[in-house]
């Protein structure tokens, strides 16, 4: 229970992050807490394994890839603890080696979009988008990257890093910014926490204003997004919740007790509506946005009377 605490803290604090990681560090983490239980009643074993989803779930609201990550572990069938146990471990195992595919092959795919001597600008710090970035360099392309520094967070320095150890030449500017460059940029390619059934993509703070900017520009915008960050409940018409982060991470508290009439505001994503996105690169192929519903329906499964007839207990904890 204690390593289990610690992951949803270390989820909750950012410590562990980016919509893929946390999907891939719940998997293992049900996986690792099916483990430890030591009871051998099957009904004690679900329950309890009911309450460690539902903890991991509630860490952070936004990235549909964390729910579809444990539901897909949690769809998990056994008559006994140790048949229960054997089930989990393949479907965390394989759940985690199917999203690391997913992220090399959408490399592969997004790569060919890249010319040789494209100015690429990047936004927060997506192992997706960036898979498509290093891809383009390993093949030989000539590439520059412009990359933000994300604020309040500062995930640009991690992208920074990243496409450093690369070698790819990368500079870094401030979010206020991106129009200002915008003209140098042949291509944008971000990442996405979630992908709704019309095409709108949900991403980090700043994602939307960027791609107005490449919209009036008129240049292309790439999302990359494996295919568990679409969003089946957004078929029923579900609204992602964005997620309002502390404001001691803009500004201090002790400046902030100064104020008399000031408040922060600290949404941590916003929502990118599919007319200023050219692309979504996934791993089954690089979709149109409002494609989005066909790989809720067709990709993962989902019928809309199936999500019409029994929420809960037939399509959700079936598929995603
Ligand atoms: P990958 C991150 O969210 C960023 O918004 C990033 O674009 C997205 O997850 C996808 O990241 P946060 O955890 O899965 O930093 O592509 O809030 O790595």
């Amino acid at each position: 229970m204690k390593q289990l605490l610690d992951t949803a803290q270390k989820i909750k604090s950012m410590e562990i992050r980016g919509a893929g990681k946390i999907a891939r560090t719940v998997a293992a983490q049900l996986h690792n807490y099916s483990e430890s239980l030591n009871t051998g009643d099957i009904s004690q074993f679900n329950d309890k394994m009911k309450i460690a989803a539902e903890l991991l779930i509630s860490t952070r609201p936004t990235a549909v890839s964390l729910p579809n990550a444990v539901h897909t572990v949690m769809r998990y069938v056994g008559e006994t603890v140790e048949e229960a146990k054997a089930d989990i471990n393949k479907r965390a195992n394989d759940f985690i080696e199917d999203s690391e595919n997913a992220v090399r092959k959408i490399g592969e795919i997004g790569a060919k979009r890249v010319r040789d001597g494209d100015t690429i600008m990047t936004h927060c710090n997506s192992s997706a988008a960036i898979s498509i970035i290093a891809k383009a360099h390993k093949d030989g392309k000539n590439i520059k990257v412009l990359a933000t520094e994300s604020r309040p967070r500062w995930q640009g320095h991690l992208t920074i890093k990243q496409l450093d150890d690369e070698g790819i030449k990368t500079s870094l500017i401030v979010d206020s910014a991106v129009r200002y460059f915008m003209k140098e940029v042949d291509i944008v390619i971000m990442g996405a926490d979630a992908v709704t059934a019309n095409g709108s993509v949900i991403n980090k703070i700043g994602t939307s204003q960027l791609a107005l900017c490449a919209h009036e520009a008129r240049k292309n915008v790439i999302i990359a997004a494996e295919t568990y960050k679409f969003s089946p409940r957004s078929l029923l018409g579900d609204l992602i919740e964005i997620e309002e982060r502390s404001s001691s991470e803009v500004i201090s508290d002790e400046i902030l007790k100064g104020y008399g009439h000031v408040s922060v505001k600290n949404p941590a994503f916003d929502v990118t509506p599919r007319e200023y996105i050219d692309l979504i690169c996934t791993e089954v192929g690089a979709i149109p946005p409002e494609m989005s519903y066909i790989i809720i329906k067709e990709h993962l499964g989902y019928s809309l009377e199936d999500i019409n007839s029994n929420v809960k207990s037939k399509a959700f904890n079936q598929k995603y």
